[in-house]
Order: structure tokens, then C-alpha cells, then sequence
């Protein structure tokens, strides 16, 4: 039994709207409602955040060091640019798996670099929404 927190950036409360040929027809509700559940179903808890702002992003993170077992992050295109949040990752002790819905290796090269991804416990990309789910498997079955 833990907690977890699920932790979207920026777009993606545009999940269901946005290219739904790379994103999916998800909303961002459908899978946050998703991951409680399964969270849920092994006795965990799950808090779910989105924000389009990487300073709020960056005291999610650090009060998340507190009371949480793991952290499931998509950051979006910070993902490619925020050193920020890299820092703030590396700052605290709880793991922090960094998700993407799409498989960003197959897509524009500015994507294919992670400034996060050497300061994550993992990477999980291209399995579309399921992604998420995946991640939360990683940490209950541990
Ligand atoms: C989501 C975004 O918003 C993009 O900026 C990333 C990622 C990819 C995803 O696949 O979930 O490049």
C-alpha cells in the first residue's frame, strides 16, 4: 500500500482534442479516472495533477517528496527543454518515471532528446494512454 502521484504538463489537459492521431481520443479525466482505478485495485492511492506551467510543476515535484512512493510524469515539451525540471527531479528522493503517450524516437528530432530522462528511474514511451498504466504496474508490483 502507497501513494502515487500522477503528474501531467503542459497540452495535455488538451488530451481527447489535440492530434488525436499521435494523443489518442482519451481525455485527460478518462485516464486519470483510469490510473485511480487501477491504483486503487491494488490497494494504492493516486493523486492526479496537470498544470501548463513549469514553475507550478517544479513545487508539485518538490512537495511530492513528502508522502509519496513514486511519481508518474509526462512533462510534455518541457520534456525536451526544462533543465528546471530536471533539477527539481534530482533534487528529491522519490523515483519519478517519465511517461509519453507517443513513441517520441519516431517523431521530429527536437523530440527524441530527454533533458530528464538521466535523472528518471525510467522511460516509458509509445504505448499510447496505456503507457500510464504500465508506469503504475511498475510500482505497485514492486
Ligand atoms: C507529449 C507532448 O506534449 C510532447 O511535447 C512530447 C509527449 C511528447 C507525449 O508523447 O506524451 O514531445
Amino acid at each position: 500500500m502507497g501513494k502515487l502521484l500522477l503528474l501531467n504538463g503542459p497540452n495535455l489537459n488538451r488530451l481527447g482534442k489535440r492530434e488525436p492521431d499521435i494523443y489518442g481520443d482519451e481525455t485527460l479525466k478518462d485516464v486519470e479516472e483510469k490510473a485511480k482505478q487501477l491504483a486503487a485495485s491494488y490497494d494504492w492511492e493516486l493523486e492526479a495533477k496537470q498544470s501548463n506551467h513549469e514553475g507550478e510543476l517544479i513545487d508539485w515535484i518538490h512537495q511530492a517528496d513528502q508522502g509519496y512512493n513514486g511519481i508518474i510524469f509526462n512533462p510534455g515539451a518541457y520534456t525536451h527543454t526544462s533543465i528546471a525540471l530536471r533539477d527539481a527531479i534530482a533534487s528529491i528522493a522519490v523515483p519519478v518515471l517519465e511517461v509519453h503517450i507517443s513513441n517520441i524516437h519516431q517523431r521530429e528530432s527536437f523530440r527524441h532528446q530527454s533533458m530528464l530522462a538521466p535523472v528518471c528511474s525510467g522511460q516509458i514511451v509509445g504505448f499510447g494512454t496505456k503507457g500510464y498504466q504500465l508506469a503504475i504496474i511498475s510500482f505497485v508490483q514492486t
